[in-house]
């Protein structure tokens, strides 16, 4: 099984700005949890982040993954298109965030993605991003 994962606009800042909100995890530092946690469920991971948004629409759409684990960044909450993509391939899905967005300003509290997710996992700082694989892994193994 190969999971795609994509890290969305900013998300290669991690670890130089704002701990208190993101961490003080770097990108490089959470990929590699990835990529252990994705050794031990037995599956590979293709990972990438980008700041453009139809980059990560064509990624969504040349994959041939078996799921999508997505933090969209500031895209989670604007994106129609991004949506459209995700929708479009029919691939499951996990949308994840390394804040509590519900918890956060009333413009973060909507995600346009979260309705052609299969879930979404918000609020455990790194660790959103290792449930969140567990969670489809065990989706697509369903
Ligand atoms: O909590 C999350 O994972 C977010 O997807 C992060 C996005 C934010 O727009 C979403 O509302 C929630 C922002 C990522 C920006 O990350 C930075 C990290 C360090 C310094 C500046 C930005």
């Amino acid at each position: 099984m190969k999971i795609l994962v994509l890290h969305g606009p900013n998300l290669n800042l991690l670890g130089q700005r704002e701990p208190e909100i993101y961490g003080s995890m770097t990108l490089a530092d959470i990929n590699q949890k990835l990529l252990n946690k994705a050794e031990s469920l037995g599956v590979t991971v293709d990972i990438h982040q980008s700041n453009h948004e139809g980059e990560l629409i064509d990624l969504i759409q040349q994959t041939d993954a078996d799921g999508i684990l997505i933090n969209p960044g500031g895209y989670t909450h604007t994106s129609v298109a991004i949506r459209d993509a995700i929708s479009g391939v029919g691939l499951p899905a996990v949308e994840c965030h390394l804040s509590n967005i519900h918890a956060r300003e009333p413009f973060r509290q909507h995600s346009y993605i979260s309705p052609v997710c299969v879930g979404q996992v918000s609020g455990f700082g790194w660790r959103s991003y290792l449930l969140a694989l567990e969670g489809l892994v065990h989706r697509v193994n369903e």
